[in-house]
């Protein structure tokens, strides 16, 4: 009778807490067959733009971080680029940079989002390379001199070696060495760029460095991770603060970059689902959401991972939230003392090159969520990996529309940058995943505009 009931009891704790995930986290999903993708209209003033980053397209970046990832001849680091691929030089953006300008000229679109390469700007630590600072200030004239309004992104993965030998972001009393970085460069260019990311996906580059140890320093320490993580959300804010107390600094717009991706059950009636993606949320969105809305972090796995922490100069510390959006996940616990879940995939999912499924939906959700923090949204990205151009035009038409119904429902977002440019070195992935705009022939560094990308370049102008 006792054991009857306890276990009625559970079996009804179990459907009640199902119940509850179920209705307060729904998976969102539209009947597309009845949706007029033309149906979108955009504020006036905006804005529509590209992004790539520097060690993806520019070459040569042979001082930082990745380099010596990719040349790793460590047994215990492969593999861990595909096929052992190397970024060598890339899409040649460093020399091809005008050519480059005019590309994105022909797309219609007014906003190049890209990064400085530190480890080209100060290869030694407190030294300063000139000729470096030049080369950027080249590009933002020339950016300018075609009204194209540049976006710089002050960190995007790579780490000058210097930086990383003293143990990197892992290290809060490291962050003062990216600081001084940060305002030599807004210094230099701050009278001519208005528009600064500071750090690009902090969860990405914690938890594919220090969880599953896929990006440098190939790291599998969750503790570590979330420590990396919060020393970046400490670098935000104190870049920020730098910065705007210097000349410019009121008058331009500062903000953080995050990569939202929900994480939704793949069995929707398995309660070991829905704790390993309540985690999973917890840690990949809540933190950085956490910091930047209130300043505080508080993340509490026993065996797992713990922190606990309080800003008083964080909180709404950023003038937008650079939000960047491919896809959902959706997990499967399994018994693994590390990784406790997997990836899995429906056979209705329509798939990108990248194991993402096209989600537009997801984009919308991902408005909604970054709205919280109460400031304007940039969709800093947004892009497919498609190497046959089959399901580029789709992406992006059922993307945007997405975005422009979170607008039409009153969310504050202000521009849509597509990532890429044009096909670049895709870091883990290397070369095989492509989400250029143009098509880059790596033998011959020719460019071609993708027939799947007009339709961006249609909805840019209809928008005028
Ligand atoms: C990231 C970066 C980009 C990627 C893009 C496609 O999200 O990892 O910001 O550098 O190339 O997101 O995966």
């Amino acid at each position: 009778m006792i054991l009857a009931l306890l276990i009625g009891s559970i079996a009804l704790i179990y459907v009640i807490a199902i119940i509850y995930f179920h209705c307060r986290y729904p998976e969102l999903r539209w009947d597309w067959k009845n949706i007029n993708t033309k149906k979108m209209n955009f504020p006036l003033g905006f804005s529509w733009g590209t992004a790539t980053a520097s060690h993806q397209v520019e070459g040569n970046c042979t001082n930082n971080n990745w380099f010596l990832w990719e040349n790793s001849k460590d047994e215990n680091m492969n593999p861990r680029i595909k096929d052992s691929q190397r970024s060598g030089i890339a899409c040649n953006h460093w020399n091809k940079y005008k050519d480059d300008i005019d590309l994105i000229k022909k797309i219609g679109v007014t906003h190049y989002r890209f990064s400085l390469e530190w480890s080209k700007i100060e290869p030694e630590k407190g030294k300063y390379d000139k000729e470096v600072i030049d080369h950027y200030s080249n590009v933002i004239d020339s950016l300018i001199k075609e009204h194209i309004t540049p976006v710089i992104t002050l960190h995007h993965f790579t780490n000058p070696i210097w930086f990383d030998e003293m143990g990197g972001f892992e290290k809060e009393e490291n962050i003062d060495y990216f600081v001084s970085f940060c305002k030599t460069v807004f210094s230099e260019y701050s009278s001519r760029v208005k528009n600064w990311c500071t750090i690009n996906e902090p969860e990405v580059y914690s938890v594919m460095g220090y969880f599953a140890g896929i990006f440098p320093p190939g790291k599998k320490n969750p503790q570590l991770a979330v420590e990396t993580l919060k020393n970046l959300l400490i670098s935000h804010t104190r870049v920020y603060n730098a910065l705007k107390s210097l000349p410019n600094g009121k008058e331009s717009s500062i903000g953080i970059v995050k990569n939202i991706m929900q994480f939704d059950p793949y069995r929707r009636w398995n309660i070991f689902d829905w704790i390993v993606c309540r985690i999973t949320n917890k840690i990949y969105n809540g933190i950085a959401l956490s910091y930047l809305k209130s300043g505080t972090i508080n993340v509490n796995y026993p065996f797992f991972v713990r922190m606990n922490y309080k800003s008083d100069n964080a909180a709404l510390a950023t003038d937008f939230f650079g939000l960047n959006y491919y896809s959902h996940s959706h997990l499967k616990f399994k018994f693994d003392s590390y990784e406790f879940f997997e990836n899995k995939f429906f056979d209705y999912d329509t798939m990108t090159d990248m194991p993402y499924a096209i989600y537009p939906e997801g984009l919308y959700r991902a408005i909604k969520q970054a709205s919280k923090i109460n400031k304007p949204i940039i969709i800093t990205e947004n892009g497919i990996a498609d190497a046959i151009d089959d399901r580029r035009s789709l992406f992006i038409e059922r993307y945007i529309y997405a975005m422009s119904k979170s607008i039409k429902e009153g969310a504050d977002v202000r521009g849509y940058y597509y990532w890429s440019l044009m096909d670049n070195f895709e870091w883990a992935e290397g070369y095989d995943m492509r989400f250029g705009l143009y098509q880059v022939d790596f033998k011959t560094q020719e460019r071609s505009l993708r027939k799947g990308s007009r339709v961006f370049v249609n909805i840019i102008n209809e928008s005028k």
